[in-house]
């Protein structure tokens, strides 16, 4: 019986070990994918998992952690050459400085490994030496996976999609104005072709700004190193069929080279290659913008999740090959700005949130949950007597003026309905409540030897998306 078990465990450790092997006899590796909107705190969450899995005094939620499997954890050269570093100790040194702050935004691709050193703990400890895990940490704009529905667009498809938005998002008009006093059918001038570009550029980054979250190209708003060449030089126009060497058709070509030199190379040469995903949404952000921000949320989530659906198009049958991610990871982040008492309810909101998207999208296979994490906790909560009833609050210190300030951001429903309703329905304000929105610094840290920085579970995150695999 038990000689049995033991058996049984050794052959399943050893299936694990092949599966992830890259070649014969190599350490087995992890390529987990971070991702989520610009400011979700992917940059935060990086920092912060790989500082608490150097020092992992705070971890006790990730088992091997907690048990001692994991000996030790280092960073080593990353596998890829040609993606940029991840600036981990740039990043750590802003939220760990005498005076904290946040990490600057960063708009592209980048990578990090982290090699553990794991003694397998309890019936197989004695069977076998200690072994290495990478754990290879890929951080990528979620905005590039929408780009994906791209690839199902021809150009005048994606134009009357892009032209309908424009009406009652901020900077629409302008384009549209724009638009109508240019012949598409004229030779193609390129300062005109940059001009129209500019606008639409402007009107995709106002939208962002407003909250809106289905800005496509996403390459147009995080262009890095492509800033101003063709590729991204072209605009939506009034479907027609357009003469050789106009503008217009010029515009058709581009953005089949933007699906060709920019969207399909990210998928194949990166995104297929992930085993473990997270995904990190800012849900309490979106509430506090409004409904119509919620709503948008969802829709641009469900957009995101059709990247994980590798039966949804023959191009992503054909670069995965069969193989799948293997597990999500929803992320609520920015959990310290309510008191636990209320992260039942912002888990059951992002749960339902995704709820439409994740039963559309096939992910048999894929182990999927949510979460409400806060990667760095800024605040410690608080109970105050608030004209005579009791507020569970959190307190922290704020960015903008460096005070000590108490927060109570309204109540949650315990139902979401109450919330995601009103968004599907139009509602322009929340009726019963208000939900405000705080932005702390980071504390100032004084961590003991073997701690790494304050978290929400960030642990638990960490066991559900590596624990199997120490
Ligand atoms: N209170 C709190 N705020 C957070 C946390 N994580 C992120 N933030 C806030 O969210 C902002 C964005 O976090 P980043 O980690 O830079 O987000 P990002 O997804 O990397 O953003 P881009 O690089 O711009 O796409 C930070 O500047 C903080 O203000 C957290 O755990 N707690
Ligand atoms: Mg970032």
């Amino acid at each position: 019986m038990v000689i049995g078990t033991i058996a049984d465990q050794i052959t399943r450790a050893a299936t694990e070990v092949t599966d992830t092997l890259t070649a014969p006899f190599a350490d087995p590796v992890i390529r987990l994918g971070v991702t989520g909107l610009s400011r979700a705190g992917k940059t935060v969450f990086i920092t912060s998992l790989i500082a608490n899995l150097m020092d992992r005094g705070r971890m006790s939620q990730l088992a091997a952690a907690a048990n001692g499997s994991i000996q030790t954890a280092y960073l080593q050269p990353q596998p890829d050459d040609t993606i940029p570093r991840f600036a981990y100790e740039t990043h750590l040194g802003c939220l760990t400085a005498t005076e904290p702050r946040w990490p600057e935004s960063t708009s592209r691709i980048s990578e990090l490994r982290l090699s553990l050193r794991v003694q397998p703990t309890g019936l197989l400890s004695g069977l076998s030496g200690p072994r290495t895990v990478h754990l290879d940490i890929v951080d990528y704009p979620g905005e590039w996976l929408l780009d994906l529905g791209l690839l199902d667009l021809s150009y005048a498809q994606w134009s009357e999609n892009a032209l309908a938005h424009m009406t009652n998002r901020p900077g629409g008009q302008a384009y549209l104005d724009q638009c109508k006093a240019t012949d598409p059918n004229a030779v193609l001038d390129e300062p005109t072709a940059l001009a129209l570009a500019e606008t639409f550029t402007s009107h995709l980054n106002q939208s962002r700004a407003a909250g809106y979250s289905d800005c496509t190209p996403g390459r147009f708003m995080l262009p890095g190193e492509m800033a101003g060449s063709p590729v991204l030089t072209f605009a939506p126009l009034p479907p027609a069929s357009f003469g050789r060497k106009s503008l217009g058709r010029e515009f058709e070509r581009r953005f089949e080279s933007y699906k060709r030199n920019i969207v399909r190379p990210f998928f194949r040469d990166h995104f297929a290659k992930i085993d473990r995903q997270i995904v990190l949404v800012d849900v309490l952000g979106a509430i506090h913008a409004g409904p119509a921000a919620l709503e948008d949320l969802r829709k641009t989530m469900a957009g995101i999740l059709g990247a994980f659906r590798p039966g949804r198009n023959a191009f992503l049958s054909r670069i995965f090959q069969g193989r799948r991610v293997e597990k999500i990871l929803f992320a609520a982040t920015k959990a310290d700005h309510l008191h636990h008492s209320q992260h039942p309810q912002l888990t059951a909101i992002t749960e339902a949130l995704l709820r439409e998207a994740r039963d559309r999208a096939d992910f048999s296979g894929a182990k999927t949950a949510a979460m409400s994490i806060a990667s760095l906790r800024t605040t410690v909560e608080d109970t105050m007597d608030h004209n005579g009833q009791q507020l569970d609050v959190v307190r922290g210190r704020l960015l903008d003026t460096g005070k000590q300030a108490a927060f109570y951001p309204g109540a949650l429903p315990k139902d979401p309905a109450h919330l995601l309703s009103p968004a599907r329905n139009g509602a322009q304000k929340w009726l019963d409540a208000d939900y405000g929105v705080m932005r702390f610094a980071p504390a100032r840290l004084t961590l003991q030897p073997g701690d790494g920085p304050p978290h929400i579970r960030l642990d638990k995150a960490a066991q559900f998306l590596l624990g199997d695999r120490l």
